[in-house]
């Protein structure tokens, strides 16, 4: 049996990737300490900030209010921003709702809800009734019209940020599926520190970047997280989840893979990229306004 590196107590849980093993409340803190590396690596968070944090109901939004919250406690204002996307079948966007709001209350934090439905007259159940009619597929919709509405709320409620709940294995699988079909425009806007470009568009953060799934997890659990455990009945046949699953065969033959293929990524092919982007985009005007 391991022990705790921090306490010597038996280890509750053993990190392969680390060669580590921490007791419950050890590992809480080992995972806060990783994510506050991550802010001050990449600059994310100024004191006093007012901070929207998406939330979703599920375990990854729900951790990093947590975590935030428990870092940096009085010195960030945090709210809960959480849209509901009329998804009846398993009650899961109601028990979504009921979750995103129970957490801000238990830890004293403002929570907002965005209802699809009062936006647009249109909820994902809806959409997903004329799914077949549609160019798009759901999640992409579905995507579309969260980061929209979240981008409007949070400007709205004179946040100067918005964090999202994107771990580790999220942003490998995006970037693997982006390179594989070669969505250049996408590969440009990936990183954990989104400036906004205008007034109309706010920063987006992902303070959880460097995290993995399987930590979320484990911390969900050790901090005793109330989270939905229901799959959202629209995610299946999702490519992003097909991309998720080629990463973690990576992952599981190569362990360590994805954060180094991250920091490569934005150590060595980011910045030429963007460079190639915006010269092939501003040939791309030019012709546009000369009419060639
Ligand atoms: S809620 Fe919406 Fe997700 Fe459901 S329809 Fe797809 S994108 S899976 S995170
Ligand atoms: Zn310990």
């Amino acid at each position: 049996m391991t022990d705790c590196k921090k306490c010597g107590q038996p280890a509750a849980i053993y990190l392969t990737r680390y060669g580590l093993g921490f007791c419950s409340d050890h590992f809480l803190e080992f995972l806060r300490n990783k994510v506050k590396k991550s802010i001050h690596k990449y600059k994310l968070l100024n004191p006093y900030d007012r901070i929207a944090v998406a939330l979703s109901g599920g375990k990854d939004s729900a951790v990093l209010l947590h975590i935030l919250d428990s870092i940096y406690s009085e010195a960030l204002d945090l709210i809960g921003l959480h849209i509901n996307l009329g998804i009846e079948p398993s009650n899961y966007s109601k028990i979504s709702l009921n979750l995103a709001r129970e957490l801000c209350s238990d830890l004293g934090r403002e929570f907002y809800c965005v209802d699809l439905r009062k936006e647009y007259r249109i909820s994902m159940d809806l959409v997903e009734k004329k799914e077949k009619q549609l160019k798009r597929s759901l999640c992409g919709i579905c995507g579309t019209f969260k980061r929209y509405l979240l981008n409007k709320y949070s400007l709205e409620l004179d946040c100067e940020k918005i964090a999202t709940g994107h771990v580790l294995d999220d942003e490998v699988s995006v970037l693997l599926m982006n390179m594989i079909n070669g969505n250049v425009e996408q590969l440009v806007r990936t990183g954990p520190n989104l400036i906004a470009k205008n007034e109309i568009m706010i920063t987006r953060i992902k303070p959880l970047y460097e995290i993995s799934e399987l930590e979320t997890m484990i911390y969900a659990q050790f901090a005793n997280l109330k989270i939905q455990d229901v799959e959202c009945p629209y995610s299946k046949g999702a490519s992003s989840l097909k991309y998720k699953k080629l990463y973690l065969m990576f992952e599981n033959q190569l362990p360590g893979l994805g954060i180094t293929f991250l920091h490569n990524f934005h150590k060595k092919i980011l910045g030429p990229l963007q460079e190639y982007y915006q010269t092939t985009r501003e040939k791309v005007r030019i012709c546009a306004i000369c009419g060639g």
